[in-house]
């Protein structure tokens, strides 16, 4: 697929369910240098480093912001094509970077992640934000892919956001429409999206959007992604009490554009 032009069926999937998952959109040299990118990232944590596993139960490790410190990263997100895959699904004529997520599941974790909605971990407000999980592994139920509640995105509701490895309810969380449905006791009532990945294709999902991912209970098969934050034309600066992104940033005004050092335009 060219991922400089999306098909109309791709773009109005995104539109009406949220989520979409896009085949062959990275060529194997992108991949490799993801990777190569990701084990640099990998052996050089950052203060945001966290690992949610209990000791002795796999890793469920996560990292931000490589794009910084780890020149392969922050060559992946500038000159791969995830920025015109962002802009071809938001009809977007700029690009911000909000973040870079490090996601390692290693095999034996029984971590899931739980299920939350990207958005309100930002200080933003808009409807132009998609992320790009973009696996290294091929991805599938055994090991972690993803999931998603279908059209959530559209419900109108932005739940509490949790420590996404623990479900923990972030303590200082504003008051959200509570917290996040439980989708996986009542599987009948949702439409729940998954796709068995392979790398070079990636997951581009709605920063409203419910989702969440499975264990790893593979024996053997690591499941390595990095998820892109990307945000388009409507995104306003909006501060939350507690996001747990920067918020000194005396140039952004409530209401106000969002391009700074911290969420650079990196395209076009
Ligand atoms: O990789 C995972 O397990 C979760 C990723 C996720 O929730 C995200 O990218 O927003």
């Amino acid at each position: 697929m060219n991922p400089t032009s999306l098909s109309p069926e791709i773009i109005q999937q995104w539109r009406k369910d949220g989520a979409v998952c896009l085949r062959d959109v990275f060529d194997q040299p992108w991949i490799d240098l993801l990777e190569a990118g990701f084990e640099a990232a990998f052996n050089n944590p950052s203060k945001l480093s966290k690992d949610y596993a209990k000791a002795g139960q796999g890793s469920f490790y996560t990292d931000h912001g490589m794009h910084r410190h780890i020149e392969q990263i922050h060559d992946f997100v500038h000159k791969s094509p995830a920025a015109k895959i962002g802009a071809a699904l938001m009809a977007a004529s700029r690009i911000n970077l909000i973040d870079d997520h490090l996601l390692l599941k290693e095999p034996g974790t029984e971590n899931p992640t739980y299920w939350h909605q990207d958005q309100p971990y930002f200080n933003f407000a808009g409807e132009d934000f998609v992320s790009l999980w973009i696996p290294i592994d091929p991805a599938d139920e055994q090991n972690g892919t993803m999931r998603f509640a279908k059209g959530s995105h559209l419900w109108g509701k932005q739940f509490h956001p949790v420590r996404i490895g623990l479900g923990e309810i972030v303590d200082e969380a504003e008051d959200f429409d509570g917290p996040a449905p439980d989708i996986d006791a009542n599987l009948d009532e949702y439409d729940v999206l998954s796709w068995n990945l392979s790398p070079g294709d990636c997951l581009a999902f709605h920063g409203k959007m419910l989702h969440a991912a499975y264990p790893n209970s593979s024996k053997d098969s690591r499941r390595r992604a990095l998820a892109l934050r990307l945000t388009g034309n409507d995104i306003v600066w909006h501060v939350r009490s507690y996001a747990p992104t920067e918020i000194e940033l005396p140039d952004l005004k409530p209401g106000g554009p969002i391009t700074c050092e911290e969420y650079p335009a990196i395209w076009p």
